[in-house]
């Protein structure tokens, strides 16, 4: 066991304090290279997007599907790149002409670059990759990446490239469907949050301080759905704790059993779904359940029913607003993990990136 060299969670903790500066720094990037743009004509646009990733990058695609139908009014989906091998006839079924888009942090992820290698070379389709760093196998084989140098991570959990990448495929989005309402208000989102980060990170650190749970669930609907499996990650990934997620409403369909004070159910509130979201929101709060609740705006109703309430108060549409909803997420997993003496920087079993070899199954 090497000597600790930094205090546990040193680069998880600073990497997720520096997301707003971090969005504008990839933002201003991709606009000074006039990348979007670029990307924009390379083809006409398919009727039908496949967004591809694993692990915090398959939860990348799917905030990043939800919000290329909704901002572009295409079909999207989103796709664990294991699926894409495993099940092809599944995840292509129909054979309508679709648009590829492969998603990795590291560019390097077997499972990511097998289907890469597939589409591309087999199956002569282009297709777009996301990354945050350069120089490695996915750029290489995709015919166009959006490179997001600035939110690499030097820690093995991803939380600055997954709110990076997802802003990077929504600014592509608006480029592509002329959505300039939509581009402003990704870069509005930066400074705006840069002022709330820190007094959120202060309410849940001492949340966290205070209160002790034996499992956590996290909860959402619409593109928010990507966002709660993200955040049962990161709770998982840094504190080795127990954390599940459910579409918001889904959860009344048997999960709810598991409902108990020391239940901490975090719900991502919608704007377009509250009125039925907060019902489950009371419904949890009456049968004992701890709850987190994030959203834009609250109530006195919200106000009432969280046990801790955080309030983004961002002044831009939904949509924009989802890379800031994930780093309370993230705050939670980094905070409970130090409580629990882990070291979110060095997480339990886990690898920067997964490397398969000719031994493992799924190197199909
Ligand atoms: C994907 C990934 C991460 C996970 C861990 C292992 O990496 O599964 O989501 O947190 O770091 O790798 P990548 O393809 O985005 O580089």
């Amino acid at each position: 066991m090497g000597v600790q060299t930094t205090i546990p969670g040193t680069h998880t903790r600073e990497e997720i304090l520096s997301q707003p500066r971090c969005w504008g720094e990839c933002l201003r990037t991709l606009d000074e290279k006039d990348q979007l743009r670029r990307m924009g004509t390379l083809w006409a646009p398919p009727p039908d997007w496949v967004f591809i990733g694993c692990g915090s990058s398959y939860y990348v695609a799917l905030a990043a599907a939800a919000s290329w139908a909704a901002v572009t009014g295409l079909r999207a989906r989103a796709v664990p790149a294991s699926e894409w091998l495993l099940f092809p006839n599944l995840v292509s079924a129909g054979g309508s002409p679709f648009q590829p888009v492969l998603i990795s942090r590291s560019g390097y992820t077997s499972e990511v670059l097998q289907v890469a290698r597939q589409l591309e070379l087999e199956q002569n389709r282009r297709t777009l990759a996301v990354s945050c760093a350069t120089h490695q196998p996915l750029e290489e084989i995709s015919a166009m990446t959006l490179t997001l140098l600035p939110a690499d991570e030097k820690s093995m959990v991803m939380t600055r490239s997954f709110t990076s990448m997802l802003l990077g495929l929504q600014a592509l989005a608006a480029e592509w469907a002329h959505r300039q309402e939509f581009a402003a208000a990704l870069r509005k989102l930066p400074a705006q949050f840069e002022l709330r980060l820190e007094s959120i990170a202060q309410s849940l650190a001492e949340f966290v301080q205070k209160r002790d749970f034996a499992n956590y669930v996290f909860l959402g609907q619409g593109p928010y759905f990507g966002l709660a499996a993200e955040a049962q990650l990161k709770v998982k990934e840094m504190s080795c704790s127990y954390a599940q997620s459910f579409h918001t409403l889904e959860f009344r369909h048997g999960p709810k059993a598991i409902v108990s004070p020391e239940t901490l159910v975090t719900f991502f509130l919608s704007e377009t779904g509250l009125e039925a979201e907060r019902e489950v929101l009371e419904e949890v709060k009456g049968l004992g359940g701890t709850t987190l609740v994030v959203t834009n705006r609250a109530d006195a109703a919200l106000r009432q029913a969280a046990d801790l309430l955080l309030e983004l108060n961002l002044e831009v549409e939904e949509y924009a607003r989802l890379a800031a909803f994930i780093v309370a997420g993230q705050l939670l997993g980094l905070n409970t993990g130090l409580k629990k003496g882990y070291d979110p920087d060095r997480p339990r079993h886990l690898s920067r990136v997964v490397i398969l070899n000719e031994h493992n199954s799924a190197d199909v």
